[in-house]
């Protein structure tokens, strides 16, 4: 007998929902602007910008990157990790605020998946690289965060995708093997972290992320589709599939 599927692992930005370019973005720029800093990233800057994972991390690539000179030409100095953690908590904040307004919603098929995993017994959890605060925001504003047995987010492992730790984080916690377990990625970064835990993933790929290698992935598809709504399968064995359900996620499971 081949192994059982117990848990379905999501991601939670780009796959959950489409929160980086209207969500996290703009977020970002209006804790740019409130800190009179003259730092605008655009649709395009974004997508460059997001090779780095971490709200923070992401600050400091671009400092990095675009504005070297910054720390020194301040009067007085500053400290940089300090003023990130500033700027970064100051940026969640607005996150949370613009998803209280109800401005993103869930990508297609997300909730019809989650809603038959939990009439199918099938344990859920969440591997997010973005601040728990954040997770929690979108969680509770389209899903229910009690839903998840576990919701592992942001710093709670020292290094973030695409390094496999929170994956083992997530694993360790539900006390399940690699093979039981089914992950939902949209990027290159999240599949690799998932890939090197041993976690079999399918990819719903987006605007940022279509053009990435996903050959590490069982599935790869435009979203998780929808009765009235089919997917595009890129890559993987769908079958006669026109939409992601729990009956796939358990053939492609075992
Ligand atoms: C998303 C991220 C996050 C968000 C910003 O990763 O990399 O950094 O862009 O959120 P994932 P924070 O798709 O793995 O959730 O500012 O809270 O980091
Ligand atoms: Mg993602």
């Amino acid at each position: 007998m081949g192994v059982m599927l117990r848990a379905l692992i999501f991601d939670v930005d780009g796959t959950l929902a489409e929160t980086e370019r209207d969500g996290h973005r703009i977020a970002f720029n209006w804790s740019f602007a409130e800190a009179g800093l003259d730092w605008n990233w655009s649709s395009e800057l974004y997508g460059e910008l997001l090779a780095v994972s971490g709200g923070k991390e992401r600050i400091r690539y671009y400092l990095d990157r675009y504005r070297p000179d910054f720390q020194t030409s301040l009067q007085p100095p500053i400290d940089l990790d300090t003023f990130i953690v500033n700027l970064h908590a100051a940026k969640t904040q607005h996150y949370r605020n613009l998803l209280d307004r109800g401005a993103i919603p869930l990508r297609w098929g997300v909730r019809r998946l989650i809603d038959e995993a939990r009439n199918g017994g099938i344990r859920l959890a969440i591997a997010t690289t973005s601040a728990l605060p954040n997770a929690m925001a979108l969680l509770d504003r389209t899903l229910d965060p009690a839903w998840f047995e576990v919701i592992a987010a942001g710093d709670i492992v020292p290094k973030k995708k695409p390094a496999p730790d929170i994956y083992y984080y997530v694993l360790n916690q539900m006390q399940l093997a690699p093979e039981e377990c089914l992950v939902f990625e949209d990027s290159h970064h999240g599949l690799q972290a998932a890939a090197q835990a041993g976690l079999k993933t399918i990819v719903t790929y987006n605007n940022y992320t279509q053009t990435q290698d996903f050959s590490e992935a069982v599935l790869v598809l435009n979203h998780l589709g929808e009765p009235d709504r089919p997917f595009t399968v890129r890559a993987g064995d769908a079958g006669d599939c026109r939409y992601f359900d729990l009956a796939l996620a358990i053939r492609l499971g075992v």
